[in-house]
């Protein structure tokens, strides 16, 4: 796919793509951080695991083919949102609220958009907090401002994305008839459950505070 790409271009991606990496290690940082402070102090993590990737360039020209856009370094930070990109998987759906709010109010991290796909799922039952944030990462001679796409979710929103991306590919979009019908009623018994759990962990803590 790359074979006919400007040399001088790939070059450019890879220096590009290490900023885009450094970008992800600054955000990871934050995440622990607040993951480690907030059960520190509140005796409940509000994160249970956190997974990153940065796009492989044959990824990115391939979107930019798909979304009819000239390759250039310009068209990769302007047109795609998502070549780095963090998953925040939370226990319970409050807790994906109030981690992006404590990462929205730190200074140097500003919230580009908000996509909130729990508020209102997609028609195919998938539901994620989606944030794009820009960032400042400094560098040996200037500073430079990279966008990073964080997808917060809770476990069992988490499992039914992963299940649903796995059929999905399985089948190259073609799936059966029936099976939208299945993974959308999937999706309300995983809204479902979350409901349960939150109440559950609501009770649990109401007891622990208890005199
Ligand atoms: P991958 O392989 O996970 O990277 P855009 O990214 O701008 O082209 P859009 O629709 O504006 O597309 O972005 P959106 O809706 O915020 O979704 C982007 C990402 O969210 C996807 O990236 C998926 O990771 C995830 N996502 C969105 N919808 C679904 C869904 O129905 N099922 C699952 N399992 N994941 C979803 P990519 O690049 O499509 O895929």
């Amino acid at each position: 796919v790359l074979d006919d790409q400007p040399q001088a271009l790939l070059q450019d991606l890879g220096r590009e793509l290490m900023v885009y990496k450094f970008a992800v290690e600054e955000l990871l940082t934050k995440l622990r951080i607040l993951s480690e402070e907030f059960d520190f102090a509140h005796q409940h993590d509000p994160i249970e695991h956190i997974t990153s990737r940065v796009k492989q360039p044959k990824a990115i020209m391939q979107k930019l083919r798909r979304k009819g856009i000239e390759p250039s370094i310009e068209a990769v930070r302007e047109e795609i949102e998502d070549v780095a990109g963090i998953r925040v998987v939370c226990p319970f759906v409050p807790d994906v609220y109030m981690v992006a709010g404590m990462l929205g109010r730190q200074d140097d991290v500003e919230i580009v958009k908000t996509k909130d796909y729990i508020d209102e799922p997609k028609p195919n039952g998938y539901r994620s907090l989606h944030l794009i944030v820009r960032i400042p990462v400094f560098l040996s001679d200037r500073v430079e401002k990279v966008k990073v796409e964080i997808q917060m979710r809770t476990i069992a929103m988490d499992f039914w994305a992963a299940v649903e991306h796995k059929l999905f590919y399985k089948y190259d979009g073609e799936a059966p008839a029936d099976f939208g019908t299945e993974l959308r009623a999937a999706a309300a018994t995983a809204a479902d459950l979350d409901t349960r759990m939150t109440a559950l962990h609501r009770r649990s803590q109401m007891s622990s505070s208890a005199p």
